[in-house]
């Protein structure tokens, strides 16, 4: 595309000089120009201001096997785009199950419960992400209006686009489950222990549920991605849902 470019050095005084590169060209040529930064270039930062309070909490994987646990079989998953659908893909994989009660995200980032909307006469069970939810905002009261049974709207809010690298989000300032109670949902809860997603979850069987689950950043270095393609995840949901 002609855009120049750099890699992004992992030495702090070159990436200094090659941002002052960087600008200098932008504003010279008023053009774009491009650093590159390589998977695992910030992986040893760790944010001073979330992540040391987060240690004590549940990992959203960790959160994700809770909901499979206390599911029935018949429940459909739909979860969001990135990390949260590879590690419910790996955890049906540990349980022996199919995929076929999945609906994985990709793309689209926002619009998972969106789509769970279309299914109101099954048990559905949405995963969201802090960001995801906070990008699409305006699928809350879309939800919560219809007084849908049987729904549950769980968000991981891990305070991270964790999939993407992990920046901060917004979240820790937003008070989720007052704008979810506020756009209709029945009942609205925020948990932080194992313990209390499990009183919770066995509890929302019945109503237009929103659970805000507080998960701490990062995922397993060994996490896999699905060895079935998107479509066939789709067609093997849609066989099941017929
Ligand atoms: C519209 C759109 N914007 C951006 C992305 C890239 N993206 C994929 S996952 C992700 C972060 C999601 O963060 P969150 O919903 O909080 O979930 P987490 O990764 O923390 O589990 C981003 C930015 C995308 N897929 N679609």
């Amino acid at each position: 595309m002609g855009i120049p470019y750099e890699i992004l050095s992992s030495d702090e005084n070159e990436v200094l000089k090659q941002i002052n590169t960087c600008f200098d060209f932008i504003s010279k040529n008023s053009a774009s120009y491009a650093l590159l930064v390589r998977k695992g270039t910030f992986d040893s930062y760790s944010s001073k201001n979330i992540q040391k309070k987060n240690t004590e909490l549940m990992s959203r994987e960790e959160a994700i096997e809770e909901f499979i646990k206390v599911s029935g079989k018949d429940e459909i998953f739909f979860s969001t785009t990135g990390m949260a659908s590879r590690e419910l893909y790996e955890i049906r994989d540990k349980y022996k199950m199919n995929h076929s009660h999945d609906f994985l995200t990709v793309g689209s980032m926002g619009h998972t419960s969106h789509i769970a909307l279309e299914k109101p006469d099954k048990k559905i069970t949405v995963i969201d992400g802090d960001d995801a939810v906070l990008m699409h905002m305006g699928a809350l009261p879309a939800i919560g209006s219809k007084k849908i049974n049987n729904f549950r709207h769980i968000v991981l809010n891990n305070v991270a686009h964790d999939s993407v690298g992990g920046q901060p989000t917004i979240a820790q300032h937003i008070n989720l489950c007052e704008i979810a109670r506020a756009s209709g949902y029945q009942y609205c809860y925020k948990v932080k222990s194992k313990e209390e997603l499990i009183k919770v979850l066995s509890d929302s069987q019945k109503y237009s549920v929103f659970i805000e689950v507080l998960v701490r950043k990062g995922a397993r270095k060994d996490l896999g991605r699905p060895k079935t393609s998107p479509i066939e995840t789709k067609i093997a949901l849609m066989r099941n849902l017929l």
